[in-house]
């Protein structure tokens, strides 16, 4: 079996464990956010990649749920010591000396793709991991505080300022010239199911999504599409996802999030009436679809692929009563199920639940 799944940093890694334990025999291909990626010190660093290849590597910090395990900052405090920052962004020892590999790859030429497959080489991850593109994209956020209305790093936003700092938009640079990654469509269009991990839907899948020909290849793949809400009982499991989605306009609760990605199937619109909006590079918008998954057309009575990504949307039981009301994310068939993924155990079952919405 062919599974293709979307995926950030600690939520998305901790997914791809259960995925990987529960289909040991699986062919699983990962599209991996990376416009969290910032040079520090000439360095590149791609976090989101990186937590997915140490995570399934075997090499991640189980208390931070980024960076190494059994990590130093000697270089970090050193480089404080002759007050060169940003203080903000703990660079570990270990985890240097992949961010160096990185870098010279890329300065010798290589794509990040090849650098990804170079690095997992060492950590052998079980998954095929991609990254949504080789192009630079980054998350930089619009703030305006006591020193004006100005774009910072997402990193900068996200570590340094912790989120509190109201985001005015969100916005994937560099996202409307990029392509995706070598293998990335044919990843969607051949998979036998394509999941959404539990990953932060604006900076985390909104960028991937952001990348053309992502989410359209998503709409019109034969796969079926299933999400996995990380938004339960109206908050986030970890992290600061509520400030991202106020910035996008969409309500912190595992519905809004659902209709935000939008049903694939509408029940009752005419074959002729499914072309899609022009795309746009807003991270967190699922490029040019309708955020309310298509609904409001009436007419004909074919099933039709719609503007929205899902056939399924899974939501914690604490939100079963989405799962009960038919119009909560109008296309898709919602199912409430444990979401916590406090082991592996309880993870596998996401999982299991996750493949038995898609049928597969
Ligand atoms: P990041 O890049 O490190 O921020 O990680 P991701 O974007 O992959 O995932 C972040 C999201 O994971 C957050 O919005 C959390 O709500 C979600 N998350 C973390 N732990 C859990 C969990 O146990 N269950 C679910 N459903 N979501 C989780
Ligand atoms: N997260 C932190 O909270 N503080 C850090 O100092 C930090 C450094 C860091 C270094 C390498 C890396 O791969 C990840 C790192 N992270 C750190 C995590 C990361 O910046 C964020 O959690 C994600 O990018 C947000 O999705
Ligand atoms: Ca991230």
């Amino acid at each position: 079996m062919r599974v293709t799944a979307l995926a950030g940093g600690i939520g998305g890694a901790r997914f791809l464990s259960g995925l990987r334990a529960a289909r040991p025999d699986a062919e699983i291909t990962v599209i991996g956010n990376t416009g969290d990626d910032i040079t520090l010190h000439g360095l590149r660093i791609c976090p989101d990649l990186d937590t997915v290849m140490y995570t399934l590597g075997g090499g991640i910090s189980a208390e931070r749920g980024w960076g190494r395990e059994d990590e130093s900052f000697v270089v970090s405090s050193e480089l404080a010591a002759y007050g060169v920052g940003p203080s903000w962004f703990g660079l570990g020892d270990r985890d240097l000396a992949t961010h160096l590999v990185r870098t010279q790859m890329i300065d010798a030429g290589y794509k990040l793709s090849d650098v990804v497959t170079a690095l997992c080489d060492r950590w052998q991850p079980g998954v095929r991991l991609l990254p949504m593109s080789d192009d630079r994209v980054e998350t930089h956020v619009i703030i305006n505080d006591d020193q004006g209305r100005r774009a910072v790093h997402f990193q900068e936003w996200w570590l340094r300022m912790r989120a509190q700092v109201p985001a005015e938009a969100i916005l994937s640079v560099g996202a409307a010239e990029s392509t995706p990654a070598p293998g990335v469509l044919d990843a969607i269009a051949d998979a036998d199911v394509v999941l959404i991990g539990p990953s932060n839907p604006v900076v985390s899948i909104g960028t991937i999504l952001s990348v053309p020909g992502i989410a359209d290849t998503l709409r019109v793949t034969l796969a079926p599409v299933i999400g996995v809400s990380p938004i339960i009982g109206g908050a986030a499991v970890r992290g600061m996802a509520d400030a991202c989605l106020k910035a996008i306009g969409v309500e912190t609760s595992a519905r809004a999030v659902g209709a935000h990605y939008g049903g694939r199937h509408r029940v009752g619109v005419p074959a002729d009436d499914s072309a899609g909006a022009p795309a746009d590079a807003t991270a967190g918008s699922p490029e040019g679809g309708a955020p309310d998954g298509g609904k409001g057309t009436s007419g004909g009575t074919e099933r039709e692929v719609g503007h929205g990504l899902l056939d399924g949307w899974l939501v914690d039981v604490v939100d079963a009563a989405i799962a009960a009301d038919p119009e909560a994310v109008p296309g898709a068939t919602v199912k409430a199920v444990p979401l916590l993924m406090t082991d592996l155990e309880a993870t596998v079952a996401i999982v299991e639940a996750a493949l038995e919405l898609a049928g597969v």
